[in-house]
C-alpha cells in the first residue's frame, strides 16, 4: 500500500474510510513527522479549506494524487503539482444541486426581503405597525449568471422553472440554450439578478467591480456562491451605501469567515456563513468522492474527477 497523508479532518465518513486505508494523520503527529517522513508520501489527502501549496509539495517529493474534499481548487497549488505529474482530484458534481439551491435561496430572500420580514414579525412589528413594506418579484424577470459551469447551469435550470429570461458570461460561449453575453458590463445592465458562479483565481479576482454593480443598478440583486474574492467587496458597500445598487444575498465573502459590519446590518443583504455545499446528503458524497478519487488511484492509476481547468 502506498503511504497515505492526510492534512486534516474532512468528515466523519471521510475520516473513518482514509483511517481504513492506513492514511497518517498529520495534525495527531509531531512538527517534525514531515521532515522525517515526507520521502515515504506518495497520497494525499486534503480539503479546499486546508488546501496544498507550494512548500507542502516540496516536502512531499515522491507524491503522485491528491485528492481534495471540494469543488474549488483555489487553495491548492495545481500548476506546481502538474508540473511534477502528481494527479489532481477535487469533488465537483456531487454539490451542484445545493450550491444552486442555495443561490436561488438567496436570490429569493434578498429581493423578497424574507430575513427582514421575519425579523419585523419577531420584533412584534407587524402587530405595532402593520403591513411590511413591499419588495421585488422574482418570478419572469431577467437572470445573469458569470460562470456558465455545473453550478451555475444548476442555477439556470432551475431559473427556467421560474420563467426567467436567462443570459450568461464566461470564458467562452457554450452549446446551451441561453444568449451568450460576452461582455459582463453588459450582462449587468440587462440583468435584473446577477448570479457569480464561477471559481476564484487571478483571472476572476474582482471581475464585479464598481462598474458592474453601478449596471446592475438601484434594483438589481447580486447573488455569490462562488469565491469572495470575485466580488471587489468594498465597491459592493459603497454601492449599497450609495442607493446604486438593489441588494445582495451572499454565501461567500472576501476575507472570510465574518462578514464586515457594513454588510451584515443591512436589510437588503442577506449573508450565509458559506454553506452551499453543507447539508448531510451532499456532505456525505464530497467525502465518499474524496476517497473513492484515491482508490481509484490506487486501483488503475486514474482519479474519477481529476481537476479540470
Ligand atoms: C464548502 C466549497 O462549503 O466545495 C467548495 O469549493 O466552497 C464548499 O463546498 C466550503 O469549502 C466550506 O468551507
Amino acid at each position: 500500500m502506498s503511504s497515505l497523508l492526510q492534512l486534516t479532518p474532512i468528515g466523519p465518513l471521510a475520516d473513518a474510510l482514509l483511517a481504513e486505508m492506513g492514511a497518517v494523520r498529520l495534525w495527531q503527529e509531531d512538527a517534525g513527522w514531515l521532515a522525517r517522513h515526507g520521502a515515504d508520501v506518495e497520497l494525499l489527502a486534503t480539503s479546499v479549506r486546508r488546501g496544498c501549496d507550494a512548500a507542502m509539495l516540496s516536502a512531499l517529493p515522491m507524491l503522485r494524487a491528491i485528492s481534495s474534499w471540494g469543488a474549488g481548487y483555489d487553495t491548492l497549488d495545481v500548476a506546481g503539482a502538474r508540473a511534477r505529474g502528481i494527479a489532481v482530484a477535487n469533488t465537483p458534481d456531487v454539490l451542484d444541486d445545493c450550491v444552486a439551491d442555495l443561490a436561488w435561496g438567496l436570490l429569493i430572500a434578498a429581493s423578497r426581503r424574507i430575513p427582514a420580514a421575519n425579523r419585523y414579525v419577531q420584533a412584534g412589528e407587524w402587530r405595532q405597525l402593520g403591513q411590511f413594506p413591499i419588495t421585488t418579484k422574482v418570478s419572469g424577470r431577467r437572470l445573469g449568471i458569470l460562470g456558465l459551469g455545473r453550478i451555475g447551469s444548476a442555477v439556470a435550470r432551475r431559473g427556467e422553472g421560474f420563467s426567467m429570461d436567462i443570459r450568461y458570461t464566461g470564458r467562452s460561449p457554450r452549446d446551451v440554450g441561453y444568449v451568450f453575453e460576452p461582455s459582463l458590463l453588459a450582462l449587468a445592465e440587462w440583468a435584473d439578478f446577477l448570479v457569480v458562479a464561477c471559481g476564484g483565481d487571478a483571472e476572476t479576482f474582482h471581475l464585479v467591480d464598481a462598474a458592474v454593480l453601478c449596471a446592475l443598478g438601484k434594483s438589481g440583486i447580486l447573488i455569490n456562491v462562488g469565491r469572495g474574492s470575485v466580488v471587489d467587496q468594498s465597491a459592493l458597500v459603497e454601492a449599497l451605501e450609495a442607493g446604486e445598487l438593489g441588494g445582495a444575498g451572499l454565501d461567500v465573502l472576501e476575507g472570510e469567515p465574518g462578514a464586515p459590519e457594513a454588510l451584515a446590518r443591512r436589510d437588503n443583504v442577506v449573508i450565509t456563513p458559506h454553506v452551499g455545499s453543507a447539508t448531510v446528503q451532499t456532505r456525505q458524497a464530497m467525502e465518499q468522492l474524496t476517497v473513492d478519487n484515491l482508490k481509484a488511484f490506487l486501483q488503475d492509476g486514474r482519479l474519477l474527477t481529476p481537476v479540470k481547468s
